[in-house]
């Protein structure tokens, strides 16, 4: 499998990221939706955030408000009640609840002329809903529809869950808020480029516990905002030990001859995220015709490996040039990073029928 990963990687690390405010400190800037139109590549980077570390033992965690100011919420790092080894969050001892996300993500535009050497606006995209977002907006991923318009879905988190919002725009600068489109819990969803039998679809992934597992399901739309139609697409494989814990789309479908393409990422027992690939058929997207056994792209360079949370490939952002699969990624959860793989490459690593689904 021919993976080029850009020269140039990462592309953007923290201290490209101006901090929101003095006594914030950017601890990632990864997982970006992105688009290349005439003028060059322009991405929506989520960036994540603490306040300051001032050495005291105390976890101060930005979130914000209701009214809309942003707060901060106080954690001892020797109170017995809270785990704190997941770097993503602090997580209730009695019960496993999540007490709070260990940083606040919002969403931030970048932008290079040749898609390599990014500049990063100092301010939010747009302000958190105090409501929906109250621990941050994360993992943005952007398709340009049909119609000429961009949309862009984004995990919206608070303490009553994640769940997925909607946002459109006609030049990638204004962004108009549809509001979140799947209530808590989901994440990973991807719209489609365009209608297929009249209609719009899209990719999502509920996060389930228990009963089912977390997997890609599909939907349907007529416009946009309100979804129906859910319907399982694609499996954990309980014999793929690189993907048996969770799957997600990555980056929204991609035209190709034989149908539509998907890099989606898997993660393994260790929670090593890497990517993968799924066909589905170009008429009905509720068919997958085809998927690749093993990974096609994993974590193997330093900025892959070590990091906020290590051993992460994070793709939300893909494109076709040529024979070439354009993606940018979250390295580790801390970086923005580009690579190139090769279509044809991809397209003889997928293997077909029903064993391989
Ligand atoms: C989750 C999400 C992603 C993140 C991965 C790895 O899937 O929060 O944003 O990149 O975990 O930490």
């Amino acid at each position: 499998m021919c993976v080029m990963r850009m020269k140039e990687n990462p592309l953007l690390v923290c201290a490209d990221v101006k901090p929101s405010r003095p006594d914030f400190t950017v601890v990632g800037v990864f997982n970006c939706g992105g688009v290349r139109t005439e003028e060059g590549v322009t991405l929506v980077c989520r960036v994540a955030e603490m306040c300051s570390d001032r050495g005291d033992g105390v976890i101060r965690i930005p979130h914000v408000e209701t009214g809309g100011t942003i707060g901060a919420m106080e954690f001892n790092r020797s109170d017995p009640r809270y785990d704190f080894t997941d770097p993503r969050a602090i997580v209730e001892r009695d019960g496993r609840r999540v007490a709070a996300l260990s940083s606040m993500s919002s969403l931030r535009r970048a932008f290079a002329p040749d898609g390599v050497h990014f500049v990063c606006d100092d301010t939010p995209l747009f302000p958190l809903d105090p409501r929906s977002e109250e621990w941050g907006a994360e993992d943005p991923r952007i398709t340009r529809l049909e119609d000429g318009q961009y949309a862009m879905t984004y995990s919206s988190v608070s303490r009553n869950g994640v769940g997925v919002s909607l946002a459109l725009s006609d030049d990638l600068v204004t962004w108009n808020r549809q509001g979140m489109i799947l209530p808590p819990a989901n994440k990973d969803t991807v719209i489609f480029p365009k209608k297929i039998d009249g209609t719009w679809w899209m990719l999502h992934r509920p996060i389930l516990d228990g009963l089912g597992a977390s997997d890609i399901w599909i939907a349907s739309s007529s416009d946009l905002v309100h979804w129906g139609g859910h319907q399982h697409l694609a499996g954990c494989r309980t014999g793929q030990p690189w993907e048996m814990r969770k799957i997600g789309a990555g980056a929204h479908p991609m035209e190709v001859d034989a149908g539509w393409l998907v890099l989606y990422h898997g993660v393994d027992e260790k929670e090593h995220y890497r990517v993968g690939a799924l066909l589905l058929d170009k008429q009905d997207p509720r068919s997958v015709l085809a998927r690749t056994p093993q990974p096609i792209f994993q974590p193997e360079e330093p900025y892959e490996r070590n990091g906020f949370f290590s051993n992460t490939v994070f793709p939300c952002a893909a494109w076709i040039e040529g024979d070439e699969v354009v993606t940018y990624y979250g390295g580790a959860d801390s970086c923005v990073c580009g690579a190139r793989l090769s279509l044809s490459d991809i397209m003889d690593s997928l293997v077909y029928g029903r064993r391989a689904l």
